[in-house]
């Protein structure tokens, strides 16, 4: 089997209402999505969604870069080897949200000439998991809104609060999802960065009076010091996120002490390397949990699969409710949270299908 063509194929799809966090606002899914053909006819998937604020890529970096550059050193290559293919592409830095999705696309390939999902092939650790879903910036009653529709639609009873604004109005936010929700849901927060150290101490004391587990991304990680005072000082462990987007950077970030948890993200470490970051963390008795880069339908079965494949990721909910804010997708089949739990796709590969009619709708490069 070799790889016979790389496509990088723009999209927006329209968002059912916007989704805030302190760093940005998402408006609609303006998503790459990467499809490679092999020259026995199989097609595989991945998603690339564009995070400026994170990784510096715009769709239109993405579509090029996958164009220009990694797609001259796929075709002809076999998909099997990924660990070359892994090398060859590293050789350009960044663009971690391309090489993403190339490499979802690669054991979506890999997954079809086996005959077996994914999350099998990547250690099948689970059938399902149990969703969290990640609650934007809003009035304090927007968010309980949101949350109380998840519980009663899905049965979610996990939570990423976003937080990382004025603290008072954070704090309102918090303490009504506690009383709405009760005492038995899980609640985290996120502060995409928005807090300096002195505030983020005084909001992770508070967090941790209503019960929020974990806090991520509270500050700057660049603002090393204050980082450092943060993890010293918070009753509950810092996760990184945005500053911990590579193996390396993982690694870094975990021994200077810039963070005691991970979130790991298909979205910009695809299947190979989020599996490694995985696996360092487990051997530093570090927890790891699935996040959630907005993805949008395909992104989430790909998310899926992997909390499923691996026995760390498949022990706490798992960020896969946020394609629900799409108004639909170019997947012929969308991912499906019901009794607060997602299930691994059971066909070959990811188990995904595109929708040509939708393709031809979404895609803005025709
Ligand atoms: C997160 O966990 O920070 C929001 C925007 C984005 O790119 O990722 C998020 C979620
Ligand atoms: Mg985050």
């Amino acid at each position: 089997m070799k790889i016979d063509t790389v496509e990088a194929i723009p999209l927006a799809v329209p968002y059912r209402r916007p989704f805030a966090f302190a760093s940005g606002v998402a408006t609609r899914a303006d998503h790459v999505l990467v499809r490679i053909t092999t020259d026995d006819g199989r097609v595989g998937h991945g998603e690339a969604p564009p995070r400026p604020y994170t990784y510096g890529e715009t769709a239109a970096s993405i579509v090029a870069v996958v164009r220009d550059v990694f797609a001259p050193l796929l075709v002809g290559a076999d998909p099997f080897a990924r660990e070359r293919l892994r090398a060859d592409l590293a050789r350009t830095v960044g663009n971690n949200a391309a090489k993403g999705a190339i490499d979802v696309a690669l054991w979506d390939l890999a997954g079809q000439a086996c005959g077996q999902p994914v999350h099998v092939l990547l250690g099948h650790a689970a059938d399902d998991v149990a969703a969290a879903h990640m609650i934007g910036l809003g009035t304090p009653a927007q968010m309980v809104a949101d949350a109380v529709e998840m519980c009663e639609h899905h049965g979610v009873e996990a939570f990423k609060v976003k937080v990382g604004r004025d603290l008072a109005h954070d704090m309102a936010a918090v303490r009504q999802l506690r009383r709405e929700l009760g005492d038995s849901v899980e609640l985290y927060a996120d502060a995409n960065r928005g807090w300096d150290a002195d505030t983020a101490i005084v909001a992770a004391r508070r967090l941790a009076d209503f019960h929020v587990t974990m806090l991520e991304e509270p500050n700057p990680a660049d603002d090393v010091l204050g980082r450092r005072r943060i993890v010293r000082e918070s009753p509950i462990p810092i996760v990184g996120d945005e500053s911990t987007i590579t193996l390396g950077g993982v690694a870094r970030s975990l021994l200077d002490g810039d963070a005691q948890a991970i979130s790991v993200k298909v979205a910009r470490t695809g299947f190979t390397d989020s599996a490694k970051i995985v696996g360092l963390c487990e051997g530093l008795g570090v927890t790891t949990v699935v996040g959630n880069q907005i993805d949008g339908m395909l992104g989430t079965v790909a998310s899926t699969a992997l909390a499923c494949g691996q026995r760390a990721l498949a022990r706490h909910p798992v960020e896969v409710t946020n394609f629900l804010l799409m108004a639909d997708d170019v997947l012929a089949e969308p991912p499906v949270i019901a009794d607060g739990r997602a299930a691994a796709r059971q066909a070959p590969g990811l188990g995904v299908a595109i929708d040509p009619d939708k393709l031809a709708h979404y895609r803005t490069d025709r």
